[in-house]
């Protein structure tokens, strides 16, 4: 794994991961290529670039199936895990007096468009509480998941516990139900193998941006069956069979979900970053994050005064932690000044803060291209806070 790759990695311990990903050489010039050799818009045009860009679009999104174990009709590319969780909330048939099930541990993206959507529709919101060993308590699932539950949408692997949740199990649950289940794979397809097929899950979504890839790109996995009997999110070009003043019709999926000038050159970069992991290994990434996971856990264990804010074991590598004494956004200020960029606050989980009775949390996220000297200087970094908090 090579961090010269990274431009940006030069002279900075870049530990905010779960927030964005660095990208390599190899993506950065996949995006400058197509504006250079290939652009034009997709799907319309029969000349020589719209033909080329078209089939770029289009290999993205087979390499974006083949990552996930896929089929190609079944990947939908949206703006980012955000947008895809609101289409699903906007067009899943939710009716008065059905219940949607999620977890404590989500993130806002997959809160607020359910809290919304069972305002407009008198529909309820219930959550599976997360244990005081930062696990999810699956007695309370079994309880919570019922007759009237018509969504389950959970977290695979917390962007603030590292909590890796068996979601596996709780898809089972769901689809005994009849209940739809959605995986919220941001922070996980980065790291994780991921196979759609083994999960069973009927959608699953994620964001370019975490995973090497360019901002302004996700994706939107459903199940083809699931898919074609939806309606379109949004409405315009791309996604129509036929117009006329009174009336239109839609094409197949994925297109008909997919209305106007999608984000090509964003297509070009995440095909870039998906080649790029696979060139890898999806197995040897999460080995290694593994092994750095264990050292830094080991290492921040030692420093007095530091607490661990998530499981011993099935997590990934997002370490929150706090210090007494200290604000996160202190510690972030001050580790930023030793060229050691970390997260500190809600992490866009305001409700899951209030359980735990903190006001935030700092947090250090690492990826394949960080090293145990990224670890190192970090726990010295720590050091440096509390010298000055002395
Ligand atoms: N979490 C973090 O620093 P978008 O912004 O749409 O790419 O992803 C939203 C999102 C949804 N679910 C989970 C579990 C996430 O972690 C995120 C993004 C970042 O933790 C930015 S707030």
């Amino acid at each position: 794994m090579n961090k010269d790759d990274f431009p940006i990695l030069k002279d900075i311990t870049y530990l905010d991961n779960s927030a964005t990903t660095q990208k390599p050489r190899q993506v950065i010039a996949a995006i400058a290529d197509f504006y250079e050799a290939s652009n034009s818009n997709v799907h319309r045009g029969v000349n020589r670039l719209a033909e080329k860009a078209t089939m770029l679009y289009e290999k993205a999104r087979e390499a974006a199936a083949r990552f996930i174990n896929a089929e190609t009709a079944e990947i939908i590319f949206t703006k980012g895990t955000t947008e895809s969780i609101n289409f699903l909330a906007a067009r899943l048939p939710i009716e008065k007096g059905d219940e949607i099930v999620l977890s404590e541990m989500e993130h806002h993206s997959n809160i607020v468009p359910w809290q919304q959507v069972a305002k407009e529709k008198g529909a309820v919101v219930k959550y599976i509480p997360v244990k005081e060993n930062f696990i999810l308590d699956m007695d309370k699932a079994r309880e919570l998941i019922t007759e009237k539950t018509k969504v389950v949408s959970i977290v695979h692997m917390s962007n603030v516990l590292g909590t890796i949740n068996p979601v596996k199990d709780i898809c089972r649950m769901a689809h005994a139900v009849g209940a739809v289940f959605i995986v919220d794979a941001a922070q996980s397809v980065p790291h994780l193998k991921t196979d759609i097929k083994d999960l069973d899950c009927d959608y699953l979504v994620f964001s370019g941006h975490k995973m090497c890839g360019p901002t302004g790109i996700g994706v939107l996995y459903g199940k083809k069956e699931l898919l074609e009997k939806l309606e379109p999110y949004q409405y315009g070009g791309g996604m129509i069979d036929e117009v006329s003043y009174e009336r239109s019709t839609w094409t197949e999926v994925p297109s008909k979900f997919e209305a106007g000038t999608p984000n090509i050159a964003g297509a070009a970069g995440l095909l870039a970053a998906i080649e790029y992991l696979e060139e890898i290994g999806m197995d040897t990434i999460q080995e290694y994050e593994h092994g750095l996971m264990t050292y830094a856990l080991q290492k921040l264990e030692t420093i007095k005064g530091l607490k661990i804010i998530g499981p011993q074991d099935n997590r990934g590598a997002v370490i929150s932690f706090t210090l007494e004494g200290i604000h996160p956004h202190d510690v972030s200020e001050i580790l930023d000044r030793e060229n050691i960029m970390v997260r500190g606050g809600h992490h866009c989980a305001m409700p899951l803060m209030k359980k735990l009775g903190v006001s935030g949390t700092t947090r250090a996220s690492f990826y394949f291209y960080n090293t145990k000297e990224d670890v190192d200087a970090l726990v010295s970094g720590i050091s440096k806070v509390q010298e000055v908090f002395a």
